[in-house]
This record gives C-alpha cells, structure tokens and sequence, in this order.
C-alpha cells in the first residue's frame, strides 16, 4: 500500500510518504484537494514510498521510511511520528480543521522548549515562537518590526528543541493564510485560512540541516547562480543616463572597489513602460553593455510586470500581449485596468504557459543588447491608489499550467504565487533565449519553490541600525526557507540619509551577505561606498575587496546550496545545533551568523553601541580570521571598533581563496589560496568552473576535497582525487597553514620533494608553496612552535 484514505462525517484524508523523513496530509470536503502545486513539481508529489499499516482499535498506526503517522478513525486526528515511532506532531483538530462555511483552522501541539524559523523574511522576532504572521504579497514600502504580511508567502517553518530536535512543516496553499504560534493560544500552533486546500508535509529532520534537505527535495533547490552574480552590485533608482552608468562604472574602477553588476531601474525606460527605453537618455543600450562588459561590469535591468494600457500607440508588450488575450481580466470580461508607474496598467494572466512564454519573449531585445540580468519589481502585485494595495480579487485568472486542471479562478487563489510566475517566467524565457547561459532574475515577491528561479531581496527597507540587524535575521530565517541567495539593499532603501559609520557597517556586514547589492531611494543623497572620508572609504574597499579575496569560498557554499539547499548564510545552530542548549540568545544565532560550515561573523548584538560584548563560540580552538590566531579560549570579549568585523573560523577548516581582482570577469593570477585552520574533522572543498555557461553540468567542473590530518609529528594534507574536467586558472597552491607561532619555517615534502616554506608573521601563518595537484599528499613537518591542535607539541 502506498497511501491511506479515510472519510468520516464527509471528510476525505489521505496519507501518503513522498520521500524518506516525509509525509503529506490532505483533507477535504466531500473529496480530496486537487493533486497540483506551483511549489512542489509533480514528480516530488506523486512519488510513494511503501506504507505499513496496522490498525489497533480506532487508531490506525502508519509508517514508512523514517516517519509514520497515527490516525484516530473518529476524529481523523492525524499525528506525526519519527521513524521511531515518537511523536513529532500532535494533530489537535483531525477532520474539524475543516469548517462547512470553506475555509480552515489546523490545529496542533507546541512543545515549550522548540524554537521557530522559517517563514521566509518576515521581521517580527527571529524566534517565530509566540507571534502570529498572515501570508499576504504586499508592498510594504519602509516596513518595520511590527509590519506583517510582507512581500513573500513561504509557508514552511522549522521547529528546533533546545536538543537541536528539528521537524519541518509546509502547508502547500497560495491562499491568504495565518500561522499562528501560540499567539493566540499558549502552546497551541494554529493554521487558518478562508480558503484553498488542507495539503501539508511534515519532515522528520531530526537534524534542522535534514529538514531543509526534505523542504528541497520537495521544492527544489536554486540553480548555481552565475559567479559575477556573487560580486559587488551597486544600485540606485535610478541612474538616468548613458553617462550616468558609465561614470558610477567608472568610479568603482578609479577607487578600486571591486565589482561585477549596475543595475538601471525605472528611469531608463520610456514613460515607465516596460520592455521600453528612453532613447534621449540611453541612445545605444547596446553599446554602453559592450562598454560596460569591456570594463568587467554587467547591466541588470529592472521589468515592471504592469503592462502599460496603451492600445493602439505602437507600444508592442501591450500590443502582442492584447493580442493573444494574454492579460487578466474582470468577471465581466474587460480588462483589469490599474494604475502603477506607466498610470493605467495591465496585467499578465502568468498563470497561463502561454503568457509566461510570451512574456520570456519579451526578454530577447534586451538579450540581443547584451543585458545580463533582470529585476521583477512591484510583482506581489503593487498597485497605486487603491486602498488595498493590489489588485480586486475577484479579477479572474485562468490556469493552464503543469498539472492543473484548466480552470478559471480569482485573483485570491493566485495572488501570493503571481510574483513567483512573474519570475518564472522571466528564469524560463532567458533560458529559452541563451540555453548555455545562468540566468540571473531577481524578484521581490514570491512564494515557495520561487527559489528555482529567482534570487529575491527584503524589499524597501530603512537606513537605520535596526534594519541592519534585523536585515541580517531576515536574510537567516529566508536561508532557512528555501532561498539562500538574498539580501537586503546596503545602506537602506528609504528613510534618512545612514550616517558615515552605519554606511560602513551595512557595506562590512553586506561583504558576507549571499546577495551584495547596496540601492536606494531616488532623491536621497548619494550612498555609493566612496561617499564620504577616505577613512570609510578604505573600510569598505577592504570588505568589498575581502569578499572577492573569498570568492572560491563563496562559490563553493552557493554550489553546495545548489546540490543540498543547505544556504550559504547560516544561523550558528545550522552547524552546531548544540548551541541552542546554551539558552542566550539562542547559543548567539541571533546576532552572529555562519557564512558556509566554516566562516562565523559576530557583529555586536547592538551595532551603533560601542560597548564590549561577548561572543560564545560552538568549542574551543576557534580561530581569528584575521590575525589567523588560534584561540585558547571558547568566548571572546570584543571592543568594538569601527575598522572590523570580528570573524572567526572553525578548527578543522580548509578555505580556499584566491588573489584579488576588481571583478569576476578577470582571472586571478598566481597562486590559489588554501587557508588550513588545524583541527578535528579538517577538511574542505575546491569547487570552480567557468562562472557563467551551463556545461558544469556537462561535467565541466573542478571538485576536489583535501584534508588534513595532525599527528604528534606533524601536519599531513590529502588531497583527494579530482573530479571534473575544468581546468583551473591556477598553476600552483599556497598552503596557509594559521596558527603558526614558531618564526621559523616548517618543512615540506611532497613526493619527496622539498616545498618553499615561509612564514607571514602577520598572519600566524606558514605559507607552503606548491604546485597543483589532482590527488596526493603534502607532508608538513612543523620542527619547534607548531601547537597540534589537540595536544600542545613539545
Ligand atoms: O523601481 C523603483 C523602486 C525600486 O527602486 C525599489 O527597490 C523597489 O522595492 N520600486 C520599489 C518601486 C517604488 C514604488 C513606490
């Protein structure tokens, strides 16, 4: 048997087990919900995996490949179960979640010591425990701790035991919902809506890295991003001209601020229409790419979904969209019609194949010109002077998409997936378009699984302290929600013009952000990195320019959230889920935060204070990253200064990085870096391939893991052996191996052969030259003041 079906007073349930660690509940009224989803592809769902069942009275025990379900036969309570057979999930509602009128109220057990994450960038508290959230697309222009719904609708959330315990739970409903944890109700988790379907997964963890595995395996994972995508972006609404962009281009060259992306938004268009361009302004779009390109730069370009309303006017996105009947409609038949920067717009019908491919289409000019990106603005959908802020939503959508049944519906079953389709279908015309080439799309709303199309960031936020914190609780709790490659505008969208000092430090703490985009507000102050004294502006190139020093490393954390959906930026108890048994502040997740396995950034818990603070690490042996300096002890009080963001690393990593460059288009020379950070579990990953084309999955890529293993006599490195068919832009490796306090240089073979050995004492480091190697073995033989990690040497 491969799922289970029970009714009982008119409702319908039906248990099934996707995937091992998961299990899907759906409930409806009279019959099951319809089998289709925008978040979870058809083959994820419909995948069975054997069930056992055994019945034992009124109960019905079910189980498969670590988890089960118990259901009472009266009530169709259905509680979850671990592989093991213990509770994970305590169904307090059954079939009365259902109410006659349509709508429902899930309802189910809280335990005292679980924490809550997830639920995308929602501000609130880190902790989702107590609060209550609605999910709602909404333009929410300088939203603040207080403001819910924002712009995304991810209806997944994690729990975590002090005992780093996890399960999962998303409820598949783009409907306007409310998760409730024990808000209302201490104790209680609640899950309401006025209307789509009681169609759920929990997973079983145990680990909060399992969850998110489980939540990718049934949502997806991001595609590998291309790399300049990770480089410097620097934005503003808008640069208006030709000259414009070529003198911020150019600027950023002069300083040597290192940099990969401009982006242009509304005003490079003609009367705000999108797929236009104000030719007075930018006369050859084409050209000014070349320019750019020639320079390292690429553009991104924003496209509004608001179709401007202009029949007849030779405008051809209203013209070719009208004619394939392509935009939404009222139930009387004509046009929605609503006002937004073109004033009376249109909209796309993107629940539709073939509006989606026509607006994909609408892409291939820009392409031409040698565009390289672009950005979905205003998708939740935004509309102007309307109360409500969207559209009506009885505006009628007619769906003719994947699995669906071809169907008419209202503007409330669509609204919270609309931004995810709008970037869908940009993702999937540009890769119509160039088929060897990543796209790049941005988008501000979505809805789950939207992280296979695009990257997205927190929308309109404020230059002040608070939203520096909170964006970096933002862009931890959208990791742990299927969208690790995010990140909030540096230096603050709106508001009063940041101060020298929260300039800098939004630019050090954006330098570890997956997304690293500074924009802003038109008719502010310009906000650029070299705004204000030269001492600031050395700050920020030195965390701009360390980002691209890093630049291995974060491309082997993007490609490994790519494969596993694990993110890139990580709260501390990702990795070392033992911290939360320390109680304050959640074992430092609230304000430190994990960049990879290895990196852990602990800004001050209160950035403009300049008051010393504590920082817990997970153990002992951490390093300053630095100074490169083992630490003997497992918490550090930090001074603050203005200069630096504390980092530490974990013993046993191995970090490559590579020489400095001002963009990702221009290939490091010399050597490539491997940081070796003795300890426990030593090991790390080399990943790198072109950057931009498809064919690392035709096996054009380089993977090779190395350890290192420490023993009384010294410090063996392994490289295993290589997979892939890139070849590298490195001839040679230097081993950096920290921790170093002997001055004198250690001895190095490999093969036999002797290695040149320094030491840097700036770093705490022995430097080891090598050549490349695609498997072997590099013998480290430290002679006085080498401290094994473990046991101190004599
Ligand atoms: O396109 C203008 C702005 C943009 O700069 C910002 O990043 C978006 O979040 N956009 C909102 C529209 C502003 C509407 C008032």
């Amino acid at each position: 048997m491969d799922r289970i079906v029970l009714s009982r007073g008119g409702v319908v349930l039906e248990v099934s087990a996707p995937a091992s660690g998961i299990v899907r509940i759906r409930m409806g009224r009279g019959k099951l919900p319809e089998d289709a989803s925008w978040a979870v592809p058809a083959a994820a769902r419909r995948a069975r995996l054997p069930l056992k069942v055994t019945r034992n009275g009124e109960a019905v025990q079910v189980s498969s490949e670590n988890i089960g379900a118990r259901i009472d036969l009266r009530t169709l309570r259905t509680d979850v179960l671990d592989g093991g057979g213990k509770l994970l999930l305590a169904d307090l509602a059954g079939r009365a979640a259902l109410s006659p009128q349509g709508g429902f109220r899930m309802r189910g057990r809280l335990s005292s010591d679980d924490h809550i994450f997830g639920l995308g960038d929602k501000t609130g508290t880190f902790d989702r425990k107590g609060g209550a959230y609605t999910m709602w697309n909404s333009d929410t222009y300088k939203f603040t701790q207080a403001t819910d719904p924002l712009y995304k609708t991810i209806p997944f959330f994690m729990t975590v035991s002090d005992r780093g315990q996890a399960y999962g739970l998303f409820l598949d409903n783009t409907w306007r919902t409310t998760f409730d944890f024990g808000k209302a109700e201490r104790g209680v988790l609640s899950i309401s809506g006025e209307g789509g379907p009681v169609d759920y997964y929990v997973m079983a963890g145990p680990a909060p890295k399992e969850v998110l595995q489980q939540y990718a395996h049934l949502t997806g994972t991001a595609p590998l991003m291309p790399q300049w995508a990770l480089g410097f972006q620097q934005s503003k609404w808008s640069y208006k001209s030709d000259s414009e962009v070529r003198a911020i281009a150019q600027r950023l060259r002069s300083e040597r601020i290192p940099s990969d992306v401009i982006y242009m938004d509304i005003d490079y268009q003609d009367r705000s229409r999108p797929f236009t361009v104000n030719r007075a302004a930018f006369p050859d779009l084409r050209q000014l790419a070349t320019d750019l390109r020639g320079q390292g730069m690429r553009l991104v370009l924003i496209t509004d979904p608001h179709i401007a309303n202009a029949p007849g006017q030779g405008y051809a996105a209203y013209d070719s969209g009208a004619a394939q009947d392509l935009f939404l409609k009222l139930p009387g038949g004509q046009y929605y019609s609503g006002d937004v920067w073109p004033g009376a717009a249109v909209f796309p019908d993107f629940s539709r194949v073939q509006a989606r491919r026509w607006w994909g289409d609408l892409y291939s000019g820009f392409v031409r010109d040698g565009v390289a990106g672009f950005w979905n603005d205003m998708n939740e959908p935004s509309i102007f002077n309307v109360p409500s802020k969207t559209m009506p939503l009885d505006v009628e959508h007619r769906i003719e998409s994947d699995d669906f049944a071809p169907r008419r519906t209202s503007h409330a079953e669509l609204h919270n997936v609309y931004g995810q389709l709008n970037s869908r279908a940009t993702y999937e015309g540009l890769a119509r378009l160039q088929p060897d080439t990543r796209p790049f799309v941005l988008t501000r709303a979505t809805y789950a699984g939207g992280q296979r199309y695009a990257a997205t960031w927190s929308g309109d936020n404020v230059s002040s302290w608070q939203h520096l914190k909170m964006g970096v609780q933002q862009l931890v709790n959208l990791g742990l929600s299927g969208f690790s490659y995010a990140g909030n505008d540096v230096g603050g969208y709106a508001g009063e013009r940041p101060s020298a000092e929260l300039l800098t430090r939004w630019f050090q703490l954006g330098a570890f952000m997956p997304l690293f985009r500074a924009h802003s507000e038109t008719g502010r102050p310009d906000q650029e990195p070299w705004v204000g004294d030269a001492a600031h502006v050395d700050i920020r190139r030195r965390f701009i320019s360390e980002r691209y020093r890093l630049m291995p490393y974060l491309y082997g954390a993007a490609e490994e959230n790519s494969r596993t959906g694990i993110p890139m930026l990580r709260p501390v108890f990702l990795n070392f889920p033992a911290v939360l048994a320390n109680g304050d502040r959640l074992g430092g997740s609230e304000d430190q935060f994990m960049v990879g396995g290895d990196l852990l950034v602990a800004p001050s818990p209160t950035l403009e204070s300049p008051g010393d603070y504590k920082v817990d690490l997970p153990g002992k042996g951490w390093y300053d990253y630095w100074s490169g300096q083992r630490l003997d002890s497992k918490s550090v009080t930090v001074t603050p200064d203005l200069a630096n963001i504390p980092v530490y690393v974990r013993p046993g990593a191995i970090i490559p990085k590579q020489p400095l460059v001002q963009s990702t288009a221009i290939v490091p020379e010399g050597r490539l870096e491997l940081h070796v950070y003795p300890g426990t579990d030593c090991h790390g990953d080399i990943y790198a391939d072109d950057g931009v084309t498809m064919a690392h999955q035709r096996g054009r890529f380089l993977r090779q893991r190395v350890r290192c293993e420490e023993s009384p006599s010294g410090l063996k490195l392994l490289f295993e052996t290589r997979e892939g068919s890139w070849q590298p832009w490195w001839s040679g490796v230097a081993l950096h191996v920290h921790g170093w306090e002997a001055e004198t240089p250690p001895q190095a073979h490999i093969d036999g052969t002797a290695l040149a050995a320094s030491v840097e004492r700036a770093q705490n480091a022995a430097v080891i030259l090598m050549p490349d190697i695609v498997s072997g073995e590099v013998v480290i033989n430290p002679g006085a003041g080498y401290r094994a990690s473990r046991k101190p040497m004599q």
